[in-house]
C-alpha cells in the first residue's frame, strides 16, 4: 500500500508514519512544509503548502498515492481565535484544494480527513458520550472550521463518487506535542520547575472541562484501521470513551513529581468560550475495525513527563 501523508511534519504525522511504514511495511509518502523538519526516516518527505493548488496537483500526480490521510491543519483552538482568517484558509480552502486535486485525478485514492471532538461543541449531559449523528454546535473558530471540512468531504464523496471518509478525532496526547496543547504544557512546566529553570508553580487554565484523551499511537491505529475497512462516505469518532476532568490529568502528572509545586490560574490560559465535557461514543469505529485504546492514561502522562524531562 502506497500511503500519503499530508501535513506529516506535526505532532500526527511522524506517528502515523512509523506505524504505517515499521508495523504495516506500508510505502510512506509524506509533506511538510518547508520551513518544518521531519524527524522520522519511515518516509519519502516533500514540501507542500495546500494553499497552493497546483503544487498539489504535482504531488499526487507524481506519487500517485492508493491512500491519503490528510493532517495538514491549522490545530490549535487557541490560535483560531487569534488568527481566524488563517485557520479558515488552512482548514476549510486547504482541504478543498487537496479534494479537488484528488477529484482531477483519473483515479479514485482512499481519503481519510482528519477532524476534531471539538466538531460537537456544546454538548448537552443526555447527548454524552457524543455519536457520529449529533447535532454540531461548533464553541470555537477552529470547531467550525473542521466541521465545514467535514461537510464538504460528505459532499464530495456523493457528489463526485469519491472514496473520502472522516474522522472526528478527539484529544490526543503523548511525547512530542506542542506544549500549547494542556497536557503537553503541563509536563513540560513540571519538567522546568524540577530542572530549577522556574518557580516552583504551575499556571493553569480552566481545569473544570473533560476532555477524552487518547495515547497519540492508538489514534493512528485508528486511522490504519479505518483505511483498511472504512465505508467512503461515512464519519468516525475516535476516542477512548472516558472523559477526565482537566483537574485530574494536573493531579496525575503532581503526583508524578518528587517537587513540590503550587498550581496558579493564569487568565492568559483561560479561553473566552469553553465546552464543558467532550466525551466520544466510539462504537461505530470499533465495531467496524475492531480498534479499541491499548494505552492507558497513567502510562502517556509519565511517557510524556520523561519526554519533557529531556527536552528541557
Ligand atoms: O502549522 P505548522 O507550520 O506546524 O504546520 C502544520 C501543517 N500545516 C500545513 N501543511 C500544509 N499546508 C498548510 N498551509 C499548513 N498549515 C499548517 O499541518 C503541521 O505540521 C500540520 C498539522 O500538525 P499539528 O498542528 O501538529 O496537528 P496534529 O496534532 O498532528 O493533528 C493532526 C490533525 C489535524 O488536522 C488536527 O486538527 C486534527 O488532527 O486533530
Amino acid at each position: 500500500m502506497k500511503a500519503l501523508i499530508i501535513g506529516g511534519a506535526g505532532f500526527v504525522g511522524s506517528y502515523l508514519a512509523d506505524h504505517l511504514n515499521n508495523n504495516l511495511g506500508w510505502q510512506v509518502y509524506a509533506t511538510k512544509m518547508e520551513h518544518e523538519t521531519f524527524l522520522t526516516g519511515s518516509s519519502s518527505v516533500y514540501d507542500l503548502d495546500i494553499l497552493n493548488r497546483q503544487e498539489i496537483s504535482a504531488l499526487l500526480n507524481a506519487i500517485r498515492p492508493d491512500c491519503i490521510f490528510h493532517l495538514a491543519a491549522q490545530s490549535s483552538v487557541a490560535l483560531s481565535w487569534k488568527n481566524p482568517g488563517l485557520t479558515i484558509d488552512v482548514n476549510i480552502k486547504g482541504s478543498v484544494n487537496l479534494l479537488d486535486a484528488i477529484r482531477e485525478l483519473d483515479y479514485s485514492p482512499r481519503v481519510l480527513l482528519i477532524g476534531s471532538g471539538e466538531e460537537y461543541g456544546h454538548i448537552r449531559e443526555d447527548e454524552t458520550p457524543v455519536g457520529e449523528e449529533n447535532v454540531l454546535r461548533p464553541g470555537n473558530i477552529y470547531a467550525a472550521t473542521k466541521a465545514c471540512q467535514n461537510m464538504i468531504g460528505k459532499i464530495y464523496a456523493q457528489a463526485y463518487s469519491m472514496d473520502i471518509m472522516s474522522v472526528r478525532a478527539f484529544n490526543h496526547i503523548g511525547p512530542n506535542q506542542s506544549p500549547i496543547f494542556v497536557v503537553a504544557d503541563f509536563c513540560k512546566q513540571v519538567a522546568e520547575i524540577e530542572k530549577g529553570l522556574r518557580e516552583p508553580v504551575i499556571r493553569v487554565g480552566n481545569l473544570s472541562a473533560r476532555r477524552d484523551f487518547t495515547d497519540v499511537r492508538d489514534v493512528v491505529r485508528s486511522y490504519s484501521a479505518l483505511m483498511e475497512h472504512g465505508k467512503p462516505g461515512e464519519t468516525y469518532n475516535v476516542g477512548s470513551g472516558r472523559a477526565v476532568e482537566i483537574n485530574s490529568i494536573l493531579e496525575l502528572i503532581l503526583s508524578l513529581s518528587e517537587k513540590k509545586i503550587r498550581v496558579e490560574i493564569d487568565a492568559d490560559r483561560l479561553r473566552p468560550v469553553d465546552v464543558p465535557v467532550i466525551e466520544a461514543d466510539a462504537f461505530k469505529l470499533k465495531s467496524c475495525t475492531g480498534w479499541k485504546p491499548v494505552i492507558g492514561l497513567e502510562q502517556t502522562l509519565e511517557e510524556t513527563l520523561d519526554y519533557w524531562r529531556g527536552m528541557v
